[in-house]
């Protein structure tokens, strides 16, 4: 039969008639085999609509439903902070098209849950926060409940929809609608708010199952308008200097075929912004990204693919485009491809916008261009490419240096390798110069294999997003990672190892946030708020939970530890010694830097 007493909360077994569900009658007695709870419809209808995993951790009130969900054969995995949680589900959701559920406890663990939500709202990742919640009629008298907090309140500016289910016979409905909401259109974060009263009410369980909805065509496809389409294809067949740009938007559409056909068809150059690398291989002809700084000013028509002209882009204006001042336009004409028409003119003038799911949308201007494009004139084409070699031609010697200690460019060659020598391995990447370096350097060979910082440029994602890769795809993973980076979720080595997981972490480990080398300007004792432990040995942090540790200070032995992680799928952590003093202020972006008036 189906478990109706719970462990925990005591308190939320239903006491009078209000919280009584209607539907519950009197069958609990006359016909206790035949009784389903808010637990188990909950875990019904994830199930029925194709959910299977759940990431989160336990504790009132949810603990009975990570073990019944378990129970259930879903896969629960358990972490030891609820926001790398939060940012698994997240990038699951990116990497499948199916909603990641999050689940955690109340006010703190929902609120540690919850930058991961705002994070895949910002993301476009669908995701599902799913946290229990206190009573209500304590939470809204502000009585003082254990864990008190009107989540719902404070989920709903972070989220794209917050629902709460007071009723067992609301669950099917609430599940759809958080389904529905995260996928469809936009994707993004949803909060489910389940008070601990719900999840001990119990109901027959016939009706329990009618309550509950398989939803339909979750995304349903949008077809971008006719006219649309031509207006873009006008303006892409009058451009002299034609760009494409493809976002994480492309990638996660899975409509890879059609993307790489409409590049090659039109023999337009690309660039690929970081987590659509490889949706055509970096190495492929059309790629521009070395040669990027030439052709954003240079290009005359750009056609963006699922990417924003958010500060990724320098807002499609300013010097990155041209332009003679930071806020002017620098003349480019943009189609812009989206599924939401609230972003064309964000930023500067759409000229032809295209809007529909990235798929239909691809599929229509193929169609439109037909079989036979012009390709863009050769002295575009032509001049694109003397730049690359001539920035490839460098950077395959900075590549072959050898320094001691090692450089990020060193150490980095050796992943450029690993990668390409295993190229259904998942890459995770974070840092400032760590992830600038890795981006630039590491090459992609196919579709959603780089999952990193996305459009915040957040620290953290690091070690979540390596357990739901390696749980989501079964693949190899590699983590490329900063010292500070790593340091957001490194407790959950323990959570690697725990599952067993393929997971290879890479520390580019030079000592601090950006550099190791600052020192305190004072000369007192405390260091530099920039910098950590000299010469940290990370790798034991992964030994201390059985899994491999690896400190390495050259590049073959960087390579060979890595080989040997790749070779073994055992939980590995590699901690590579990098040169203190190699990396920028900020990376790339020091630029965003305010910089005092007065220097301290
Ligand atoms: C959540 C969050 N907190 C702080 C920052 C600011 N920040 C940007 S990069 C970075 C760490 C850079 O150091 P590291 O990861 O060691 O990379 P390195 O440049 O040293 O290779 C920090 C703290 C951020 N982006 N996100
Ligand atoms: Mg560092």
């Amino acid at each position: 039969m189906l478990e109706t007493s719970t462990k925990q909360p005591a308190k939320a077994a239903p006491t009078t008639a209000q919280d009584t569900p209607k539907s519950a009658g009197g069958d609990t007695d006359a016909m206790p085999h035949a009784e389903t709870d808010g637990f188990h419809l909950i875990i019904d209808a994830l199930k029925l609509n194709g959910i299977d995993t759940i990431f989160g951790l336990p504790g009132i009130p949810i603990t009975d439903l990570t073990r019944k969900a378990q129970a259930a054969g879903m896969r629960m995995i358990s972490f030891r902070h609820e926001q790398n949680a939060g940012y698994a589900a997240s990038i699951a959701g990116f990497l499948t098209q199916k909603p990641g559920i999050c689940l955690t406890v109340s006010a703190p663990g929902f609120l540690n849950g919850l930058t991961a939500l705002a994070h895949a709202t910002i993301n476009c990742f669908p995701m599902i926060l799913i946290s229990g919640s206190s009573e209500r009629e304590i939470v809204d008298l502000q009585q003082g409940d254990y864990e008190e907090m009107d989540q719902l309140a404070v989920a709903k500016p972070l989220a794209k929809a917050a629902f709460r289910v007071l009723h067992a016979e609301d669950i099917g409905v609430g599940v759809a609608r958080a389904i529905r909401a995260a996928v469809s259109g936009r994707p993004g974060g949803v909060y489910l708010d389940l008070p601990a009263k719900l999840f001990p009410q119990s109901m027959g369980a016939e009706a329990g199952r009618k309550t509950l909805i398989k939803v339909v065509d979750p995304a349903p496809k949008q077809m971008p308008a006719p006219d649309a389409v031509q207006r873009a294809v006008d303006l892409l067949r009058s451009a002299k200097k034609p760009l494409i740009i493809l976002g994480k938007g492309a990638a996660y559409a899975q409509s890879d075929a059609d993307i790489r056909a409409l590049v090659e068809r039109t023999g337009i150059p690309y660039l690929p912004m970081s987590m659509a690398k490889g949706l055509l291989p970096d190495t492929h002809e059309q790629s521009a990204s070395a040669a990027r700084s030439y052709v954003l000013p240079e290009a005359d028509v750009v056609m963006l693919i699922g990417a924003r002209l958010n500060w990724l882009l320098s807002q499609g204006k300013g010097k990155t485009w041209g332009a003679a001042t930071p806020k002017a336009w620098g003349g480019q004409k943009f189609i812009q491809i989206d599924i939401s028409p609230q972003e064309a003119d964000s930023n500067v003038a759409i000229d032809a916008p295209v809007v529909g799911d990235i798929g239909s949308c691809v599929s229509a201007l193929l169609k439109a261009i037909g079989p036979s494009w012009p390709k863009p004139p050769a002295e575009w084409t032509g001049a694109i490419a003397e730049r690359k070699s001539k920035n490839v031609a460098k950077m395959g010697e900075t590549l072959a240096k050898n320094p001691s200690p090692m450089s990020f460019q060193s150490a980095l060659n050796v992943v450029r390798d690993i990668v390409r020598q295993n190229p259904d391995a998942m890459l995770v990447n974070e840092g400032a110069n760590a992830l600038d370096f890795t981006r630039s350097i590491v090459d992609m060979y196919k579709p959603r294999k780089r999952i990193d910082v996305g459009t915040w440029g957040i620290m953290g994602v690091g070690m979540g997003y390596c357990v739901a890769a390696a749980v989501v795809t079964g693949q190899q993973v590699i983590a490329v990672e900063g010292d500070s980076a790593f340091g957001f979720s490194g407790m959950e080595t323990e959570t690697i190892c725990r599952y067993n997981l393929p997971v290879c972490i890479v520390i580019m480990n030079n000592n601090g946030v950006y550099r190791g080398d600052e020192k305190n300007p004072t000369g007192g004792t405390d260091p530099s708020p920039l910098v950590f432990v000299k010469d940290a040995r990370y790798e034991k942090m992964m030994e201390a939970f059985g899994g491999v540790g690896v400190h390495v200070t050259t590049p073959d032995a960087l390579r060979k530890a890595m080989e040997e992680a790749i070779r073994s799928r055992r939980p590995t952590l590699v901690n590579a010694v990098i040169d203190e003093g190699g990396g920028t202020e900020s990376g790339r972006i020091t630029s965003l830097n305010p910089a005092a008036k007065k220097k301290a």
